[in-house]
């Protein structure tokens, strides 16, 4: 009775595919992203896990939240990575015995009981924990669902919003391309050709055991990934100094929307929640004020340890879209950029590509360096739909559902063809799949 909730679908369905992959990968306490690739809890992964579960299982919903909370760090932080103890140290690089938590991190308050990574991943989860109650209120309000996990949500905001502004311009900074969760981004290449890669080596990954070489990022990327992340641990996971801090878009964007959503949690648990909507407010005008460029006509990351702009058009520039209270001219160039020759949607690509397609680094196979992703269609899906662009969200929508099936739900794809890169059986390609089905 694993997912009795809803009526049974029509069996070999896209609803019942979706949900057969999520049973793949539920784990007893949370949901796997991938059973080869990616045999642990992420932490963004399991926000847009929720969003789908809820419709078909809400109290695994809620459970694959409380689980992620319960890992959360004295200082606020929630780990990207959860590890299941049961999986083999060799099955996922870097593992528990790299990141070390619970001693590297004792001063900021990691888990005893739990072996965690030591950053970050967007903060989906309070946006995540609103709909998941909103799936089944009753089942929420007798569990106390939103009590439980309220401060925990706001702890993690708090972490965010007065550890890690470290541009000073009241937006968060990500310490690491693995943070902001589009890891090889050519968004990354300028910020991170400053870090000296550590040596081949000293390192071995566990990736290629599951993806083709060239839909991976390649040995130089992971060099530096593992110099960064092995910095920010010597120095017990400390904020403020490392080589590589960058302003996101689509990080800033995601913890303003669910700055939002935890207002209608306040708000929902008696308190007025004005607060909390005036501070999302804060981070939309920052965001346009610091991130927005005109002529680009999309937002761009900024470099803090230069104070620069990046010149390059990634699909975390367009996120934004997701927020309400946006200038009514910035929504509409997002639109047409959207639309444009630069991502091509309704026109030269079937789902948005993760960059730019006349950018000379665009490849349409290489992970976040131009292949289409599930998450992303379904947060501009939101956002065009937010901002009135009923046609095009419909478009999108009917785009996402054809290709995620047809990929078998495949982890990324070409934005041309359609065709399956990297892992199948992906979870949140199934989970946003449900979403937008229900
Ligand atoms: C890694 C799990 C994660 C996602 C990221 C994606 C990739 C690689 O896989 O990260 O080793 O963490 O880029 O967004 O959360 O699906």
């Amino acid at each position: 009775r694993a997912f009795a909730y809803d009526p049974p679908a029509a069996p070999g369905s896209v609803h019942a595919r979706a949900v057969a992959v999520l049973a793949a990968n539920w784990t007893g306490t949370s949901t796997v992203p991938s059973r080869g690739l990616y045999p642990h809890q992420w932490s963004w992964d399991s926000a847009f896990i929720a969003i789908g579960l809820r419709h078909v299982a809400p109290l695994r919903a809620q459970t694959e939240l409380e689980t992620l909370l319960a890992a959360q760090w004295d200082d606020g932080r929630v780990p990207h990575i959860v590890f299941h103890p049961s999986v083999p140290l060799d099955a996922y690089f870097p593992s528990p015995d790299f990141w070390r938590s619970a001693t590297a991190g004792r001063a900021a308050g990691a888990p005893r009981t739990v072996q965690t990574s030591g950053i970050v991943q967007p903060p989906v989860h309070a946006l995540a924990a609103w709909l998941v109650h909103r799936a089944d209120p009753a089942l929420s309000r007798a569990r106390g669902f939103l009590a439980r996990v309220y401060p925990r949500l706001a702890a993690w905001h708090r972490y965010l919003l007065h550890r890690r502004d470290l541009g000073g311009g009241a937006l968060v900074s990500v310490v690491h391309p693995w943070e902001q969760g589009m890891d090889n981004s050519p968004c990354w290449d300028g910020p991170l050709s400053r870090v000296t890669p550590a040596p081949a080596r000293s390192f071995r990954r566990a990736d290629l055991a599951h993806g083709a070489p060239e839909d991976r990022p390649t040995d130089l990327d992971y060099g530096r990934y593992v110099r960064l992340a092995g910095d920010y641990r010597d120095g017990g996971y400390r904020d403020g100094r490392g080589a590589f801090a960058v302003e996101d878009p689509s990080f800033n964007a995601l913890l303003a929307v669910s700055e939002h959503a935890l207002a209608r949690i306040a708000r929902e648990l008696g308190a007025t929640g004005t607060a909390r909507h005036a501070r999302a407010q804060r981070l939309t005008a920052a965001l346009v004020e610091r991130l927005w460029d005109p002529a680009y006509g999309l937002f761009l990351c900024r470099d803090v340890r230069t104070g620069e702009a990046v010149p390059e058009r990634g699909v975390t520039g367009l996120v934004p879209l997701l927020l309400p209270g946006l200038p009514r001219e910035v929504t509409r160039a997002l639109v047409g950029t959207l639309t444009g020759p630069h991502f091509g949607l309704g026109t030269r690509t079937r789902l948005v590509p993760s960059h730019d397609l006349l950018g000379e680094t665009f490849d349409p196979h290489r992970y976040w360096r131009g292949p289409a992703w599930f998450n992303t269609g379904w947060l501009l899906e939101r956002g065009l739909r937010l901002h009135g662009e009923r046609a095009r969200a419909d478009a999108l929508r009917a785009a996402v559902l054809d290709l995620a099936a047809a990929s078998d739900f495949a982890e990324y794809v070409d934005p041309y063809t359609g065709q399956a890169c990297g892992a199948t059986g992906f979870g949140w390609t199934a989970a946003l799949t449900l979403d937008l089905l229900h």
